[in-house]
């Protein structure tokens, strides 16, 4: 596939993708979601790469759903197009963790979009919002459901109904950003980060990520007994073997299933 509205890039082994539009501010159209599914499928697919970061530009990670092509959109075109569910869901399936490196503004679906990676990094300049009530709609690729559970219900609606932006400080305090990063250093940091993860022993790795986001659809009771088989089947893995003996032995892990 030939990327018009992404750039793709390896470091190492980690994934990198750069969303491209920067006239529009990232605006994000069906053609680049549908560019960020396929090359997430590559990184899935590739065993040299064990973890991903996606970032925009210094001005905006994703200035939300491009309005343009919105605009005249009849309900017949997004529900028949099957609008969202068709492509933006790709992010949810992806095994790999995913971190959004998020500088600049990150509004409607540019918020979505980088709260359906595993963690947030923020440049000291991002900006989150939901100002979709602006536009006469509302949040439609997970803003009113992700973004409760993320900071709670009275600083979601307040962020949904007024559309007023959070900074990367208000962001942290909430519980929606990991760490918050100078803007100069953030992608690398977010590469380093990645780096670690994808050190270490890939199923191990997937676990954790499966089992951290059970905690978002199911109780606690339901939650931990899915953790515990889960920690239960960890036991079968050679790298756990060789994990436990590192340590043991005093040396370093050289995990093989990576
Ligand atoms: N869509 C299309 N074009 C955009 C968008 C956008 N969301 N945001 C910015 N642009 C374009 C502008 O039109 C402008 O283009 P041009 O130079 O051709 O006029 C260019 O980017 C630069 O923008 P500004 O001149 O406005 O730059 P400012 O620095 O003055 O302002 C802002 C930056 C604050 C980001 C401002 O552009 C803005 O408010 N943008 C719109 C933000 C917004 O409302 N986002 C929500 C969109 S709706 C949505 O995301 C619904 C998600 C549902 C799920 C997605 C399903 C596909």
């Amino acid at each position: 596939m030939e990327y018009n509205n992404i750039i793709v890039e390896t470091r190492g082994r980690v994934g990198l993708i750069t969303l491209n539009r920067p006239k529009a501010m990232n605006a994000l159209n069906d053609q680049l979601i549908d560019e960020v599914g396929h090359a997430l499928d590559g990184f899935e697919k590739n065993e040299d790469i064990g973890a991903i970061v996606i970032t925009g530009s210094e001005k905006a990670f994703a200035a939300g759903a491009d309005i343009g092509a919105m605009a005249n959109y009849s309900h017949m075109d997004a529900y028949k197009g099957d609008y969202i569910t068709r492509n933006w869901e790709r992010l949810k399936t992806c095994r790999k963790p995913i971190i959004a490196a998020v500088a600049g503004f990150a509004l409607g679906g540019g918020c979505e979009l980088a709260m359906m990676c595993d963690m947030i990094f923020a440049a000291d300049t991002a900006k989150f919002g939901q100002p979709e009530v602006k536009l006469g709609v509302l949040p439609g690729a997970g803003g009113t459901q992700r973004l409760p559970r993320a900071i709670g219900k009275a600083k979601a609606m307040d962020m949904c109904l007024t559309a007023r932006m959070m900074d990367a400080a208000e962001a942290e305090r909430a519980g929606l950003v990991a760490r918050i990063i100078p803007a100069d250093r953030l992608v690398e940091e977010a590469i380093e980060a990645a780096t670690i993860i994808a050190s270490f022993s890939l199923p191990a790795v997937m676990m954790i990520k499966e089992s951290v986001n059970r905690a978002f659809e199911s109780s606690l009771t339901e939650g931990l007994l899915f953790e515990r088989r889960t920690f239960h089947s960890a036991f079968g893995l050679e790298d756990q073997k060789e994990g436990m003996a590192a340590f043991v032995e005093k040396r370093k892990p050289v995990f093989k299933h990576r």
